[in-house]
Order: C-alpha cells, then sequence, then structure tokens
C-alpha cells in the first residue's frame, strides 16, 4: 500500500475477500469490463454531449496514454478540481488505470484549501476547468503553482493559457500496466473531526464495493438514469452509489452543473431521470419550486437525501411534492454508508437514517469512556468494516485519536440504534459545523480569524437554522473596533477561504463564558448568541 496509509490487519483481509465484499478488480478494469459487455450502451450525459460505454472506454485509455507520456506515475498523486463535466470521468479513469491518485478538491475550494491540499498530498499535478459558473480557475492555479513546489505541470479543460489543455494530453491507447486492487484508489477529503481537512485513502477493492454494494442497496439496475445534481467530487454523488454505482450496473450518468431546480428540473424531463441525490437545502428549495413548476418529474422514483439529518416533516413533504419515493442516506468519505432500505416502513424511512450496508460493518456506540451504551441509547458511533478506512494519509498524530486501538473509525457522530439496527443520528461530538451538509472544520476558520489584527479570540459556534440546520457564527474578542461580518468575510476570502466556510454571522462579545477548566464554553456561548 501507499507509503504514509494504514492497511487492515491480515485476518480482516482474508475475511473480507472471502465475503466477497473486495472483489480483486481494480476500478479502471470495472469500466472496460462494461464497456466490453455494453459498448454502445450511453454511459454519461453532459450537455449536448453524449458517450456511450465504449467512448469513455476510449477517452479514458487515450488520457491513460498521453499522460504516461508527460510522465505521471503509479502511485503519483494529481489535484484534481473539476466540475460535473465529461472530463471528470475520462480523466479519473486514465488515472485509475495508471494507479495515478486523484485527490478531489470541490469546485467551492480556493486557495486557501487547495494550497493544503497540494502539500499534503505533494500532488505532482492540478487538473482544472478554465471558468466555471463564473469563476476563472486559471489564477488560482496560477497561485498554487507558485505556493507548492512539488506541483509541476496544470492541466487545463478548455482555454488552457499559458498551462496545458487536457484536449492536447492524449496519444493512441496502449496497454499499460495496471494497479493491484489493493492499492490506493482516490483521496477523499474528510469533512474534518479537528483542525485542517485530512486526506481519505480509499483502495480499488473497498471503493468499488462502497460503489456496487450501494447501487445494489438503491435498486440501481441498467435501466436507471442517475442524475449528479452535487459536485461528483464528493463521496455521496460520487460512490454511495452516485457515479461508480453507475457505471458498476452499466446505467446512465446525466450530469447537472449546478442543483438549482431550474436546471435540474428541466433534466430531469428532459432525460427521464430516475434516482438523484441531495443534500437536506436543497431539498427544501426543490419542494418549494416543484409547486411552480410545470416540468415533468414523473419520470422520478427515489431521491436519496443526505449529508445533514433531514428532518421528518420535510421527508414527508418529498413524495406529494415530488411524487418519488425517499430515501435516507448517511454516509462519510471515510466509508460506512447507511440506507433505509427502499421496502421499509413509512415510518422508518421517515425518521432514521437506515441500516449499514453490509454485515460485516461492525458498529460500536460508545460513551466518552469508549464505554458501549446500553442498548437504544445515545453515543459516538464507532465503526469498522469492508470498506472503512484504518488511517488517514500521512497522519500518524492524528489517527491515534481518530481510530481506537484495535481499528474502529471514531465517526464523532451522535447516534442511537433501534431494535432492528435502524441508526438515528442525534448530535457530534466532532469540532465540525454541518451547514446543510456543507461541513465546516471549526479549528481551521477560528485559526485563519486568529490572525486578523483586530481579533483577540475567537470561538466559532453552530447556530439552529430553520433551512440549513446549522449556520456558522463567529462570536469575537476585539482589540478594537468596529470588526463588522462584511469585512471579516472579505478578509477572509482574500486569504481563499471557500465561500461556503465563511461565517453567516460575527457576534462581538466581552468575554466568553468558560467552563470549570477555564476553556470556553462553546455550549454556553451558541446558546447566549441564539437568544441574542
Ligand atoms: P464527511 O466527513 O464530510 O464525509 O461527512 C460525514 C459526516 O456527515 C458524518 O459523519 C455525519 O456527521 C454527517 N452526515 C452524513 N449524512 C448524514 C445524515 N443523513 N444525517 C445526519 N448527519 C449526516
Ligand atoms: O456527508 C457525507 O460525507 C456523505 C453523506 C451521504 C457521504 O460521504 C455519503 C453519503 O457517502
Amino acid at each position: 500500500m501507499l507509503d504514509g496509509c494504514t492497511d487492515w490487519p491480515d485476518d480482516f483481509i482474508r475475511r473480507y475477500r472471502e465475503h466477497g465484499y473486495w472483489q480483486g478488480v481494480p476500478l479502471g478494469q470495472l469500466l472496460r469490463e462494461q464497456a466490453q459487455r455494453t459498448p454502445h450502451k450511453e454511459a454519461l450525459v453532459d450537455g449536448h454531449r453524449r458517450w456511450c460505454y465504449a467512448e469513455l472506454d476510449l477517452q479514458a485509455d487515450r488520457l491513460a496514454a498521453g499522460l504516461a507520456d508527460r510522465g505521471l506515475r503509479a502511485g503519483q498523486r494529481v489535484l484534481v478540481q473539476l466540475p460535473n463535466i465529461a472530463e471528470f470521468f475520462s480523466l479519473t479513469f486514465a488515472l485509475l488505470r495508471l494507479g495515478v491518485i486523484p485527490v478531489f478538491a470541490l469546485p467551492a475550494h480556493r486557495e486557501h484549501e487547495l494550497v493544503h491540499l497540494a502539500q499534503l498530498s505533494q500532488a505532482v499535478a492540478y487538473v482544472i476547468v478554465d471558468r466555471h459558473l463564473g469563476f476563472d480557475y486559471r489564477p488560482l492555479a496560477r497561485t498554487l503553482r507558485e505556493q507548492v513546489p512539488s506541483l509541476q505541470q496544470v492541466w487545463v479543460v478548455g482555454a488552457a493559457e499559458e498551462f496545458v489543455a487536457l484536449g492536447d494530453c492524449v496519444a493512441d491507447p496502449r496497454p499499460l500496466p495496471a494497479p493491484g486492487s489493493r492499492e490506493v484508489a482516490v483521496l477523499l477529503l474528510s469533512g474534518g473531526t479537528t483542525g485542517l481537512p485530512k486526506l481519505i485513502p480509499r483502495t480499488h477493492d473497498d471503493y468499488a464495493c462502497n460503489a456496487r454494494l450501494a447501487a445494489r442497496a438503491c435498486g440501481f439496475d441498467s435501466h436507471t438514469r442517475y442524475l449528479a445534481a452535487l459536485p461528483v467530487a464528493h463521496n455521496f454523488p460520487l460512490a454511495s452509489p452516485g457515479a461508480f454505482g453507475v457505471f458498476s450496473v452499466g446505467a446512465t450518468l446525466v450530469l447537472a452543473p449546478e442543483p438549482s431546480p431550474d436546471t435540474t428540473f428541466e433534466l430531469i424531463e428532459g432525460e427521464r431521470i430516475t434516482h438523484t441525490a441531495l443534500i437536506p437545502p436543497l431539498v427544501l428549495l426543490w419542494l418549494e419550486m416543484a409547486q411552480w413548476s410545470d416540468r415533468d418529474l414523473s419520470s422520478l422514483q427515489w431521491l436519496q437525501v443526505g449529508g445533514a439529518r433531514l428532518k421528518a416533516e420535510i421527508a414527508a413533504r418529498i413524495r406529494p411534492a415530488l411524487g418519488c419515493g425517499l430515501q435516507q442516506v448517511y454516509g462519510m468519505a471515510e466509508g460506512l454508508l447507511c440506507f433505509t432500505p427502499l421496502d421499509d416502513s413509512q415510518a422508518r424511512i421517515f425518521e432514521t437514517q437506515g441500516l449499514p450496508l453490509t454485515a460485516d460493518d461492525e458498529i460500536r456506540i460508545v460513551d466518552a469512556d469508549d464505554v458501549p451504551v446500553a442498548p437504544g441509547a445515545v453515543g459516538e458511533l464507532l465503526v469498522r468494516g469492508p470498506y472503512t478506512i484504518r488511517g488517514y494519509y500521512n497522519a500518524a498524530e492524528q489517527n491515534l485519536r481518530a481510530f481506537t486501538a484495535d481499528g474502529f473509525y471514531r465517526s464523532g457522530d451522535l447516534v442511537r440504534r433501534l431494535p432492528e439496527g435502524h441508526l438515528i443520528v442525534e448530535g457530534r461530538t466532532k469540532d465540525v459545523i454541518n451547514r446543510g451538509g456543507e461541513k465546516i472544520p471549526v479549528e481551521e476558520i477560528e485559526n485563519l480569524l486568529l490572525g486578523h489584527p483586530l481579533i483577540r479570540d475567537v470561538a466559532l459556534v453552530a447556530l439552529a437554522d430553520e433551512l440549513l440546520g446549522e449556520r456558522s457564527c463567529a462570536c469575537v474578542l476585539a482589540h478594537g473596533g468596529p470588526v463588522e461580518l462584511g469585512t471579516i468575510n472579505a478578509w477572509l476570502r482574500e486569504r481563499g477561504l471557500a465561500a461556503y466556510k465563511l461565517p453567516d454571522r460575527l457576534q462581538v462579545l466581552r468575554e466568553f463564558p468558560l467552563t470549570r477548566l477555564g476553556k470556553v464554553n462553546r455550549k454556553a456561548l451558541a446558546e447566549q448568541v441564539q437568544a441574542l
């Protein structure tokens, strides 16, 4: 396995193979086999572009050969920041075939996040689109190249300016040595438990298992037409079951440039979409707009919702408004996926976050001393299993805290379990704000804000919010004034912070409530500010 990654112990490796979770086929080969079975079947749709499986397979092969000619070697990392476009997949499969490891940044990430990701992964190349939704990524590439010496190449989908066009990085396909299925395939981003985002190494075997079994749990088959409305760089639309789930059953992936009802309703109607996935705030928006829209949404069979807790009242409005069933998804890029079974009772579909995907997902629910709680009581969810990582990438010190000695991942989520195994997410222990599914690592923002000349101390807390579930409030002790949200956020933006992490509110205080140990009492602080 790649240096800096934690492998499963031998007895687990044996078990996961024997039980059929790990099938020994690298992800690039899975696409090849599908292309051989159904070459003319539509694999993906991006605007007016329609690629059948043979075309996607060929595009990946041409890029793999061209990128190998440009010096890419197995085990190297490439920082990929692409929106929902066809090249996301030709490039990803090209890298997978070379054994080169994509690091998937979100389109919303900016200099602050990207520098960290590029340095942490020691990426040798950065792949962008020229412009997307009005944002030009090329200046970002210039900054990144200056700041991260390992980044030697920048490849651009579209107008490359001084960089190299990805379209020029192709060569005639030729046989290339395939990576082993137990190797790391991709590096995903963690929403964070503490501090800066960490990198999550997923192997070919475990990620293929993730996508294949998720596709089964969601009823995907070759007739499925899945709309990727969320950014496909994220684990949910990428592989839970998402795009890889689609390809695992020979179905069709339709790419939406952004998730607004205007764009997506037209695609649902025009492309006869059967399945899609959303985060809760988008569900609210869709429910609202469906009343006014005369688009025909009748092809939609299932809406998957995850990323943050969905309120039961909202869950109950989905079928009446959109005419499709709801499937709740509780997942994490670190691994574990839970789905409500499609044929479950309405009460469980509305009120629970579902059942773990496999019989070998070992779940422990524990108190602060790691002692299992009584059945049905709330505790922290610990998990290990055939597609849950044993360690973050190059993070030996953090791994001691994020994993137990016997290899369970500490999710930082507070859950309880119903008698039949359904999990309900009740809260969290980790220092992350979940803004409607987008994760804000508290410490990262606080550290940035502490660098502001007017800020003496800061605590970022979550406030309850109707639309987002939670929004962020920066509570500040100031050296002087005035300290205002607009200027602070402009300052954060200049530092290259992704927009979704900007505080929604700022509150200047004279002092923070403290715990008996003299630490900031975040709970009391949030209550105090919420009441203002
Ligand atoms: P990430 O670390 O970015 O992959 O985010 C995973 C986290 O999102 C989980 O640990 C949960 O805290 C949260 N999450 C995901 N799905 C749900 C859900 N359906 N309900 C509540 N929280 C969720
Ligand atoms: O929030 C997540 O990270 C998430 C939610 C639903 C996820 O990673 C997933 C499904 O796979």
